[in-house]
């Protein structure tokens, strides 16, 4: 787990992502589809949507963003003891969508760099470093109960 001091870093920041969800979590999603293709494919809605502009002007792609990044502030804020809201959201992943943790990789790396870009001076290099540790505990637990659900992952 995360010492105090780490999730202080990683609950002030998210403080102050808080307020703006809809345009960290648009922000997150289309950098995602951009930098990695594949994880469009994923997403039947997503599917038409084939330019940058398409992607930025949807609707869609902000609500769901917003609930992709609502559920992880959920998970962060229980700190070290997030397993009942984890649990659901590794079964749904492991067993409905199959998402491989890879793309678990690829979303938290573009949420530390989106929170980097549009938050300089409030993520320091403890604060990111906290952030990229929470993130990996967020992973880690995923990746073992998809392996209690038989999903290798
Ligand atoms: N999803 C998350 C979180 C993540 C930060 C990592 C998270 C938090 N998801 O049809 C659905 C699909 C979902 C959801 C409904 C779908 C396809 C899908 N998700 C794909 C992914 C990918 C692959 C591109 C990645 C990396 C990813 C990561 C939260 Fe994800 N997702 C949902 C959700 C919630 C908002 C819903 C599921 C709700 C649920 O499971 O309730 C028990
Ligand atoms: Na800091």
């Amino acid at each position: 787990g995360l010492s105090d001091d780490e999730w202080n870093h990683v609950l002030g920041i998210w403080a102050k992502v808080e307020p703006e969800l809809p345009v960290y979590g648009q922000a997150v999603i289309v950098r995602l589809f951009q930098v990695h293709p594949e994880t469009q494919e994923r997403f039947a809605k997503f599917k038409h949507l084939k330019t940058i502009d398409e992607l930025k002007s949807s609707e869609e792609v902000k609500k769901h963003g917003t609930t992709v990044l609502t559920a992880l502030g959920r998970i962060l804020k229980l700190k070290n003891n997030h397993e009942p809201e984890l649990k659901p959201l590794a079964k749904s992943h492991a067993t409905e969508h199959k998402i491989p943790v890879k793309y678990l990789e690829f979303i938290c790396e573009i949420i530390v760099k989106v929170i980097a870009e549009k938050h300089p001076s409030d993520f320091g290099a403890d604060s990111q470093a906290a952030m990229r540790k929470a993130l990996e505990l967020f992973r880690n637990d995923m990746a073992s109960k998809y392996k209690e659900f038989g999903f290798q992952g």
